[in-house]
């Protein structure tokens, strides 16, 4: 990588680690994906097209890039999967303990043990939420336990693991499926419920740990193991809009973005989400409106308790 390079084309003063808030790491390994190759180009795709999006954030009316976002040189051991992971791991926890708010970027989803590891290490009571087509519960495949269908087996035992958008499992998966914890795609399209009470299960802190295949590939086509059925964009930005807003989350990382040089709107997407994600986190402009709403919410529920139960259809 070209070291003067900086996340977005952002001005060099803002991407040193001393000034930067934000710490990007980039681990652009491949080693056990089982379909379509391609992940470890993932980074460069986001890079590009990052670099060609608009840095104000309508939303919330922000700047986030002034945070200041750090690129460290990015993780390239591949002698094996447990290697990679390890160095992941130590990796991001050295970041966290600079008190940088640490981002990684796949890469396939191995990588995710890492970094789930890290933040484990350095966070009380973490949750992990986890938005992905694919359960990735398996104690072990291939041979290894880290395997990107291993994403999440380790959080599963170590963390309170919340997944969100699964539509594809093996049924040896099930034994380690939390079914509580987890919204099925399926269930998702008929019930919006879905969103409240997924935060309902999550404790204050949260990371975040996204493949991009929990999107559907009519948008998000650039990945290994597409599945029909996903997640749009909208109601994605909502629900972690809502995470931001109401927990604290301490990191995140976005994995299996498997770019297609045919088609570069998905890799714009993924620009998109990642600084989205940094805006809510860094901006809360909505925190207020979300107490304060909250607040009348519950004032009304209140109201509703006392006063006389509506008679209804429903009571019969
Ligand atoms: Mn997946």
């Amino acid at each position: 990588m070209n070291k003067s390079r900086t996340y977005a084309g952002i001005p060099e003063h803002l991407a040193t680690l001393e000034r930067a808030e934000v710490v990007l790491l980039s681990v652009p390994y491949d080693g056990t994906s089982t379909w379509q190759k391609g992940a470890d180009k993932g980074f460069d795709a986001f890079l590009e097209a990052s670099e060609n999006m608009e840095l104000y954030d309508i939303e919330t009316n922000s700047e986030v890039y002034e945070k200041g976002v750090f690129m460290p040189e990015p993780i390239t051991e591949n002698a094996s999967p447990e290697k990679m992971v390890e160095q992941v791991h130590k990796t991001v926890k050295q970041y966290i303990s600079k008190n940088k708010f640490v981002t990684i970027f796949g890469g396939e989803h191995s990588i995710s043990i890492g970094t789930i590891r890290a933040f484990s290490d350095s966070f009380k009571n973490l949750t992990v939420l986890h938005l992905d087509a694919h359960a990735d519960l398996r104690e072990e495949y291939e041979g290894t336990s880290c395997n990107h269908a291993c994403a999440v087996y380790e959080a599963s035992k170590t963390t309170n693991l919340v997944q969100v958008g699964i539509r594809s499992m093996d049924i040896s998966e099930c034994d380690a499926m939390d079914t509580d914890r987890v919204f099925f795609a399926e269930q998702m399209i008929y019930d919006d419920s879905w969103v409240d009470r997924a935060i309902d299960l999550m404790t204050d802190n949260v990371f975040i740990t996204l493949d991009v295949d929990v999107f559907d590939p009519s948008i998000m086509p650039s990945t290994g193991t597409p599945e029909p059925g996903g997640l749009l964009w909208n109601e994605t930005i909502e629900f972690l809009k809502k995470v931001f807003n109401e927990k604290n989350v301490v990191g995140f990382d976005i994995v299996e973005l498997c770019p297609n040089p045919l088609n570069k709107a998905p890799d714009f997407m993924v620009a998109k989400l990642y600084y989205k994600m940094l805006s809510y986190k860094f901006s809360k402009p909505d925190f207020d409106e979300y107490l304060v709403h909250d607040v009348a919410h519950e004032d009304t529920k209140r109201a509703e308790n006392k006063s006389e139960p509506i008679k209804s259809f429903d009571d019969e």
